[in-house]
């Protein structure tokens, strides 16, 4: 279809009445944002964008990621229109109410077409610079025939400066990912007002400066939106287009100002627009001959989708294509073999080292295993000899040096978690978890399967001191929702741990890994750290006390076990590498393993709060509830308490002794 203005119009003016309409029904939501990149949404719909409304999910279709989240009713007028079976007009009808899949913002778990879940700015573009990386990695592995497509990210103001956004197209120039188009809604309003009050920064200039190409255009002339997206797309660079737009475009007493942001138009100035616009349909309604225009253009992407199909109907690599991209495992993960070969000869190893060891085996069985660090490759022991350094001179490779971008490489690898094909793992130091925390929770929220390395994860990392020792991070990534936080004790539990992170489809894992030696305390093949939780030791005496501990800790547990029994008091030790995964199990298990009549005591060295859950109010909690120190591991672990010694007087005062 040729880009005749006098048919592209109607169609962005309906995506303008979708949005204004919808958001005042609701009496919620942001208009001013899909009324302004209306008319570049319907460009890239209607001339670029490769999808096939009728497959959502078709592998080799282009990623189009709504950063600037808030003006999700873009996204879903877009989907609507272009011929998706959801959302349906009901669904826009119900926008942002209870079960309509038309949330406030996209989310990926609720329509097959939304790409991620965005809304937290900055995060949209960074996951589209993930999907732009496995993109190319999974061209050098599987060829043009079957990965051969583009990312589009529609990005505001906000989405380019928060911090982020440095990271990411940091990132992006360094790897000349040059199937990245960054659509900028230049419109130089945000909430607060006009951009001049909070930002006089040269966008285009830092983007050049960090590798990409930048265009411009005006975000309201369909000839010169084509252009810049075309000259984009040839550039073999990331491309930044900064389409200078009028927000709220179409409502046109309001248009240009902030007040348009986030917040119903007002029936009146609805009315005006209609009659601005020309639009004379009722609200979700849309005239034919438009939406006959919108559906012949979604429905030309079914036939690049069958000639795909073709191509991958006789390609060699077409059955591996698939298991991966559908994320099922190989039928041999690797680590079973490699448990078996530690049990003959348990080694002392720092559950960091156990992670690579581990990881050595199973990055040759799980070729969708790509692996990173944001710098510390050599303390986060992510790198193994079948992964080599992924970069432009090798799009193949499977090992990222991200940089010192946490926050990069968490949003990052969620953009591989939800492009498919790829089971990203990346490393810090626990203690930087926060900076990539929200990431964290988008893996979460999203349900993506992200395997997060976090080593040197209490004070026993010793004298890098109380910046670098996490206290309260374990506890507080255990309180985030559908994530599984895993703090192994010794070799074995931490292949358990890899092989469980790797096996959950739908939510990511937290490896908190020790920097120093831990002795083996177990070796048998039945796979306990399933159970979240189990009894390592059984009380001799008559059991009074039951320990609880995870990952350094559990040694310590066992060798108060040891005391109380000499003193002639049964103790149990419970390792409890993974909380979430135990509160999964029936109420019988764990009634067993935390029996009522026995003192309960928890030893992790980091804060107590939380663990009264499992101790009760009349247990004992042993960490630490205040900032660590510099010094050696052993001399930490004597000054906070955390020895037999310092803990067999409170258990016996808790006693009674
Ligand atoms: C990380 C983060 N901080 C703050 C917000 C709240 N917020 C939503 S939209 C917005 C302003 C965004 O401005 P811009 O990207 O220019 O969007 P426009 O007003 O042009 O639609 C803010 C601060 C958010 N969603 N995410
Ligand atoms: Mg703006």
């Amino acid at each position: 279809m040729s880009l005749d203005p006098a048919r592209l119009a109607p169609m962005a003016n309906a995506i303008r009445a979708l949005s204004m309409d919808a958001v005042q029904t609701a009496n919620s939501g942001h208009p001013g944002m899909p009324m302004g990149m209306a008319d570049v949404a319907t460009v890239l719909f209607t001339k670029f964008l490769k999808y096939d409304p009728a497959a959502p999910k078709w592998a080799d279709r282009d990623r189009f990621v709504l950063s600037a989240g808030h003006g999700s009713m873009l996204v879903y007028a877009l989907l609507h229109l272009s011929g998706y079976a959801r959302p349906t007009m009901d669904d826009i009808r119900n926008f942002r109410q209870l079960g309509s899949p038309c949330a406030g913002h996209p989310e990926n778990f609720e329509l097959d077409a939304v790409e991620c879940t965005t809304g937290p700015l900055g995060q949209g573009l960074a996951m589209g610079v993930g999907m732009a990386m496995a993109e190319r990695h999974l061209n050098a592995q599987f060829g043009n025939d079957l990965v051969d497509h583009r990312t589009f990210v529609i990005a505001g103001d906000g989405c380019l400066m928060e911090g982020i956004n440095h990271e990411a197209i940091g990132l992006a120039g360094h790897h000349k990912l040059g199937r990245l188009v960054v659509l900028w809604d230049d419109n130089r309003i945000t909430i607060d007002g006009d951009t001049d009050l909070s930002t006089s920064e040269d966008i285009p200039a830092r983007y050049r400066a960090t590798g990409w190409h930048v265009e411009s255009c005006d975000g309201h002339d369909f000839a010169d939106i084509e252009r810049a997206i075309a000259a984009a797309i040839a550039d073999n660079r990331p491309s930044l287009v900064a389409c200078r737009t009028v927000i709220g475009k179409g409502a046109p007493n309001k248009q240009g100002g902030h007040s348009v942001h986030g917040a119903p138009l007002g029936a009146d100035e609805i009315a005006a627009a209609r009659e601005y616009l020309g639009w004379s349909s009722a609200p979700f309604e849309v005239p034919a001959d438009i939406l006959g225009d919108w559906r012949s253009l979604g429905a030309r992407g079914a036939s690049a989708h069958a000639e795909w199909a073709g191509r991958l109907a006789v390609d060699p690599n077409a059955a591996e294509f698939s298991r991966r991209m559908a994320g099922e495992l190989p039928a041999d993960d690797g680590i079973k073999g490699y448990i078996e070969g530690i049990n003959a000869n348990p080694p002392k190893v720092a559950t960091r080292k156990a992670s690579e060891m581990v990881l050595e085996a199973a990055t040759v069985a799980v070729p969708e295993l790509v692996g990173g660090s944001a710098d510390l490759t050599g303390s986060n022991l992510t790198k193994t000899k079948a992964t080599v350094a992924f970069g432009a001179d090798n799009y193949a490779g499977r090992h990222v040096h991200y940089g010192i971008r946490e926050f990069g490489m968490a949003a990052a690898m969620n953009g591989m978690a939800l492009h498919g094909g790829i089971i990203p793992y990346g490393g810090t130091f626990l203690v930087f978890s926060d900076y990539c925390r929200n990431a964290i929770r988008l893996s979460a929220l999203q349900r993506q399967r992200v395997v997060y390395v976090m080593t040197h994860d209490s004070i026993g990392l010793g004298e890098d001191g109380p910046t670098h020792q996490p206290i309260e991070h374990v506890m507080s990534l255990r309180a985030m929702p559908n994530t599984l936080v895993f703090r192994p004790a010794d070799a074995l539990e931490t292949a358990e741990a890899w092989a469980l992170a790797i096996g959950q489809k739908n939510r990511p894992s937290v490896l908190a890994l020790s920097r120093q030696n831990l002795p083996p305390l177990r070796s048998d093949a039945e796979m306990k750290s399933a159970k979240g939780a189990y009894r390592l030791k059984a009380a001799e005496g008559a059991r009074k006390v039951v320990l609880l501990a995870t990952g350094s800790e559990v040694e310590i547990a066992l060798a108060t076990a040891a005391r109380l029994e000499a003193e002639g008091i049964g103790a149990d030790v419970v390792s409890m590498p993974c909380w979430e995964l135990f509160d999964e199990q029936d109420a019988a298990y764990r009634a067993d393993l935390l029996p009522a009549d026995a003192l309960k005591v928890s030893i992790e060295a980091g804060v107590t709060l939380g663990w009264e859950r499992y101790v009760g109010s009349d247990g004992l909690t042993i960490g630490i509830d205040r900032f660590g120190a510099s010094a050696p591991a052993d001399v930490l672990y004597r000054h906070f308490g955390l020895t037999a010694d310092a803990i067999i007087p409170k258990i016996n005062a808790k006693l009674g002794l």
